[in-house]
């Protein structure tokens, strides 16, 4: 089941069907402890709804914060340690590949996420900036998860490049974070050959395409959940982007009017300009 938010309401998607969500956020769904469940019984009772038009589609998102993970896979722990390399800041990204507690910083406010077809923002003082394409767990107020999305989890390399200390700099500014298109709503764990997939294309040509799967992210999900939720509680759940496995050359940088496309399997694509 894919839960959707458009200015009307939630839409549930269900084997190619459409049903209308009678709360009104997600919020309200996630104060429930059998979301799963109640779902799926909307799939039996609930009007059908048209189809969405996916071009009116906002972030799935209520007023949850939005935290990342980082250094969750070789490739990230490799581009990092390169381009801190000269700051001395290296060593930092090889130790928490391999430390028991992983890297957790906050991303984004729920308000300034930015949904599909929405442009995602470049640093005006940034002279290398990527998208992270990365999953994104939904966590309910107890600590589990509830469903999965689409996170892009934007970066400015060179600042994060110059100290390690700059990292909410690199990370946190105007448009910095995309989520969509919808959560998958489900309760088994996803499948390790789960593959997570970017394509960015520019004056209609690709400029880069990479991909990874799930297999190769060191943590498991509810190990960065339970880091996470050490001693701090989240009233209506949050998001956590689990960290990047695919990171494109040091030659390239984004420029605006690039198109990113982000897909994971069983989720959908997430597609956003650069503006
Ligand atoms: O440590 C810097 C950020 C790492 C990150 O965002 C990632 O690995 O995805
Ligand atoms: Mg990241």
């Amino acid at each position: 089941m894919i839960l959707y938010r458009l200015a009307a309401g939630l839409i549930l998607e269900h084997e190619h069907h459409f049903y209308a969500v009678p709360e009104k956020s997600l919020d309200d769904l996630l104060a429930r402890t059998d979301l799963h469940a109640y779902l799926a019984s909307l799939t039996r009772t609930a009007p059908t709804a048209a189809s969405i038009d996916e071009s009116k589609l906002l972030a799935p998102i209520g007023t949850q914060e939005v935290w990342a993970a980082g250094v969750t896979y070789l490739r990230s722990r490799a581009a990092r340690m390169a381009e801190s390399k000269d700051a001395g800041g290296g060593d930092f990204y090889d130790r928490v590949y391999s430390a028991e507690r992983p890297e957790l910083f906050f991303k984004s406010v729920a308000h300034k996420v930015v949904g599909p077809h929405s442009p995602v923002g470049l640093r005006s003082d940034a002279t290398w900036s990527v998208p992270e394409p990365e999953l994104a767990l939904l966590v309910d107020p107890r600590g589990q998860i509830a469903g999965y999305t689409i996170g892009n989890d934007m970066s400015s390399r060179d600042i994060e490049g110059q100290n390690p200390l700059y990292l909410p700099q690199a990370k946190v500014y105007n448009r910095s974070c995309a989520l969509g298109p919808g959560i998958l709503i489900t309760a088994a764990p996803l499948s390790s050959d789960t593959r997570i997939s970017i394509e960015i294309e520019r004056s209609g040509a690709s400029a880069f395409s990479g991909e990874t799967t799930l297999a190769q992210m060191k943590r498991r999900p509810q190990e960065l959940v339970e880091y996470l939720y050490r001693d701090q509680t989240f009233a209506t759940g949050c998001f956590l982007l689990t960290g990047t496995g695919t990171v494109p050359p040091d030659s390239f940088t984004l420029q605006p009017g690039d198109l990113i496309s982000i897909a994971i399997d069983g989720i959908g694509v997430l597609v956003n300009p650069v503006g």
